[in-house]
């Protein structure tokens, strides 16, 4: 069975990004529940500011889940990526990931990996970014199995990464790197810049896909683009997944109407009804 979630930003760096509560976490998870999320997904700033919110507390006065927490803070805040041609960077940044899925898996909550995985730059080539990236995927799936946790790896459209654009790319990269912990992340609003055909891409992804975010085509709310989510939701369920409906949209024209009008197309669209 499918679950819902919507993100929530304590990073004031990012104001302005696809997120659709930010700051106040108790009063957006009180949001969050009212509309009936089963879950929430955290952007922070790092694993210790991660730490320090009162999270296990909110979590439970709400009756939600943690279902994610990004990274992307360590691009943004500290210019981390997973294939800087710096080795020191590049281990810094396996470093800030790794303290970031133990602070996640105190919640039962999976990391995900989308921004850091950075761009290839000169002197590096192409080849050698990925080397890096496949390399880096591979001690973080082994790091993540040991914590008892789950990562998810998210290919990004191409004006954010010259890297890995597409699902079957990503899939490629975890497999020829033995990154067997790693589960895809699909992000429809980068896959509606990148796919050919987006309802396949995620029928190819079989048992490999862990984790959606569920944006329209303008990264707006699931309803408020011209996205077509019958085909998605079609193909969602001959995957049988039962993973995460995580929306990442901009916080328009209100952030609770972003979240009813998600909450709204879940249930229409992937027949999943509002938790209570
Ligand atoms: C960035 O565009 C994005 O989609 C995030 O989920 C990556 O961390
Ligand atoms: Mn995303």
């Amino acid at each position: 069975m499918i679950s819902s979630c919507v993100t929530i930003s304590v990073v004031e760096a990012s104001r302005g990004g696809p997120f659709v509560f930010w700051d106040d976490l108790g009063a957006a998870c009180k949001t969050a529940h009212d509309i009936g999320f089963d879950a929430v997904e955290i952007f922070a700033p790092s694993a210790d500011a991660l730490q320090q919110l009162p999270l296990a507390q909110v979590l439970a006065d709400h009756k939600l889940r943690l279902a994610a927490v990004g990274t992307g803070a360590g691009w943004v805040l500290h210019r981390l990526s997973l294939t800087s041609s710096s080795f020191d960077e590049r281990k810094a940044a396996e470093d800030f990931i790794r303290r970031m899925i133990d602070v996640g898996a105190t919640h039962g909550a999976a990391t995900i990996i989308g921004s850091m995985q950075g761009s290839f730059h000169s002197p590096l080539d192409r080849q050698s970014g990925l080397g890096y990236l496949g390399e880096s995927l591979a001690r973080l799936s082994e790091h993540a199995a040991s914590a008892g946790a789950s990562l998810l790896y998210e290919p990004l459209n191409r004006y954010e990464t010259n890297l890995v654009n597409r699902l079957e790319d990503a899939q490629r990269l975890l497999i020829d790197a033995g990154a067997e912990n790693v589960h895809l992340l699909a992000d429809l609003f980068h896959m509606n810049i990148e796919e050919v055909q987006i309802a396949e891409a995620l029928t190819r992804c079989g048992s490999r896909l862990g984790h959606v975010h569920l944006a329209d085509s303008n990264r707006r709310a699931a309803g408020m683009g011209h996205l077509d989510f019958r085909p998605i939701a079609a193909a969602l369920a001959e995957n049988n997944f039962c993973g995460y409906l995580s929306a990442e949209v901009f916080p328009l024209p209100t952030p609770e109407e972003a979240a009813r009008q998600t909450m709204e197309s879940i249930r229409t669209l992937f027949s999943k009804n509002p938790s209570h």
